[in-house]
């Protein structure tokens, strides 16, 4: 029997009841929020999303800076019953028009920033039959999203709502209510939105926020990744205002030296990055454009996204003083499922499945492997999403039952964590043989020419996989093809040589991180 839950009251209405009213919520450069002053924010903006029509069930799509408007208006959204859609604020107008019609959503939100490209969206959402209807922009110019969508600006949406009296009273949501649409292209390009309900965010909450990360009321919180993003939403939204924390948000997208700037400014005790944002923080702490001493109120790391080399586990360690815990985690299951424990890190690894979450690695056949052996990755858990909005087939495929099949190929080590070795899709058999392109990777980073390294695919004429290094050159160098396949010749079984190395000038990489191996797939391709 579903139960009376939602998640805007568990984040917000609990904590004002548990007399959190006067704690600081979050801080955004606009201005901070106690937790009274966010439960106001939101009854205004929920009211304005009522005044524009919004009803229960309903999608919004919101393309936002993280800022408080962005903050308030996902928990509004959710109070309302209606199902919040935050979008990469990354996107083409084309590609977002794409989210837009697919969602059904009526409704987009948008900061002045992203208004431009949410014109060509909704112009184009509405060309592909889109329901777009409403349309509403931070700032002051709402014009030129066409005649037939009504656009307005943020202050008059909330002029509507105070017109209607105030805060419309709570929807009565269900646990099993839809709260939450989070697009995913991952690594294959195709967009595909994750429905969660409401139980799953106070789920991410209670397991990994509460049982591994250890968040508590004295916490604020800073994550690299942004709000539209699962991890960036659980690292700034859910994890502290389900203790009574704050979060800091940045809208610009944060270098070495903003990050030290703000984690020193604020005295933030939570650090969430990714192994794209470590890697850059150390180089620059290394060059001594930051100094490691900004981060000294951090009392904890996290990173997910891909696998944190080790090397950067212990480089944080040693120069930043910080312990990262390095996880795994997915849209799909809202947040990290594996994940090394405080005190308890082995560089290298995911750590160990996260309470509440069962991890299996697969064989070919289908079948659990035993420790050491080489598999795909399945896990279950009561945050995994319901499924892909319309996408049966890919349902079909991607969720086996309870467990979700994560396409990552992982190994368990004796001492029981798990290693991650890439994505189960990118091995390539390479004249019959199975080939890792982590194992190419580790070979040729490891020449001095080489700052970082994708290999991928390509078939030859016959269809066949031929491996294919792109290869991005440290400062001062440049790429010599036949060195470095002469260099993994010596270091490898020849046969998992590249056989083509190009050169690119940096990995093309999703918001948390992961390599889009399709798009170097295309590049290899040409
Ligand atoms: O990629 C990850 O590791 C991740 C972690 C938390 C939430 C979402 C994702 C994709």
């Amino acid at each position: 029997m579903a139960e009376s839950f939602n998640a805007a009251d568990y984040l917000v209405g609990r904590r004002i009841a548990a007399g959190d009213g006067d704690r600081e919520a979050v801080r955004a450069p606009s201005r901070s929020l106690t937790y009274a002053e966010l439960d106001a924010e939101i009854g205004r903006v929920a009211a304005g999303l009522a005044a524009l029509g919004v009803q229960p069930e309903q999608r919004v799509v919101l393309c936002m800076v993280d800022e408080v408007e962005l903050f308030a208006g996902i928990l509004a959204t959710m109070r309302l019953g209606a199902i919040a859609v935050p979008v990469s604020t990354m996107l083409r107008g084309s590609e977002l028009a794409v989210l837009v019609a697919d969602s059904r959503s009526r409704l987009l939100l948008c900061s002045a920033t992203f208004a431009d490209t949410s014109r060509a969206a909704v112009l184009a959402a509405r060309e592909r039959g889109g329901d777009v209807a409403e349309v509403v922009v931070t700032g002051d110019d709402a014009s030129g999203f066409g005649a037939d969508v009504a656009a307005r600006t943020w202050d008059e949406m909330l002029a509507a709502g105070d017109a209607l009296g105030g805060a419309p009273p709570a929807y009565d949501t269900w646990d099993e209510s839809q709260a939450l649409w989070l697009y995913t292209s991952g690594t294959t390009g195709k967009p595909k939105a994750a429905m969660h309900r409401h139980a799953d965010i106070r789920f991410v909450c209670e397991t990994y926020g509460q049982q591994v990360l250890g968040i508590r009321p004295d916490d604020l919180c800073l994550s690299v990744a942004k709000l539209f993003f699962a991890y960036g939403i659980g690292n700034s939204m859910f994890f502290p205002l389900s203790v009574g924390a704050a979060a800091v948000l940045e809208p610009s997208r944060p270098t070495p030296a903003l990050l030290a700037e703000l984690a020193s400014r604020h005295r933030v005790t939570m650090f969430f990055g990714t192994p794209s944002s470590f890697g850059p923080l150390l180089a620059a702490a290394e060059s001594g454009q930051v100094d490691p001493a900004a981060f000294a109120s951090v009392r904890r790391g996290v990173s997910a996204g891909e696998a944190l080399p080790a090397r950067m586990v212990e480089g944080m360690g040693s120069v930043f003083g910080i312990e990262v815990l390095d996880g795994i985690g997915s849209t799909e299951a809202l947040h990290i499922y594996l994940s090394n424990r405080p005190g308890e890190v082995v560089p290298g690894t995911s750590g160990v499945p996260v309470p509440g979450y069962d991890v299996e690695i697969r064989g070919t056949g289908g079948s659990p492997v035993p420790d050491g052996e080489t598999g795909t990755l399945y896990v279950r858990g009561d945050s995994i999403c319901t499924g892909y909005w319309c996408r049966t087939a890919t349902n079909r495929l991607v969720f086996e039952g309870e467990w979700l099949r994560t396409g990552d190929t992982y190994v368990r080590n004796p001492d029981g964590t798990y290693t991650c070795l890439g994505r189960t899709d990118d091995v390539l058999k390479v004249g019959g043989i199975w080939v890792t392109p982590s194992e190419v990777e580790e070979r040729l980073v490891a020449h001095p020419s080489v700052a970082e390294v994708v290999v991928v695919a390509v078939q030859d004429a016959d269809g066949l996989d031929l491996p294919v290094a792109c290869v991005v050159p440290r400062e001062g160098h440049s790429v010599d093809p036949e060195a470095l396949i002469a260099w993994c010749r010596e270091g490898l079984a020849s046969f998992k040589r590249p056989r083509h190395v190009i050169e690119i000038g940096e990995i093309p990489r999703t918001a948390t991180g992961k390599v889009q191996r399709f798009r170097l797939r295309e590049l290899a391709a040409e």
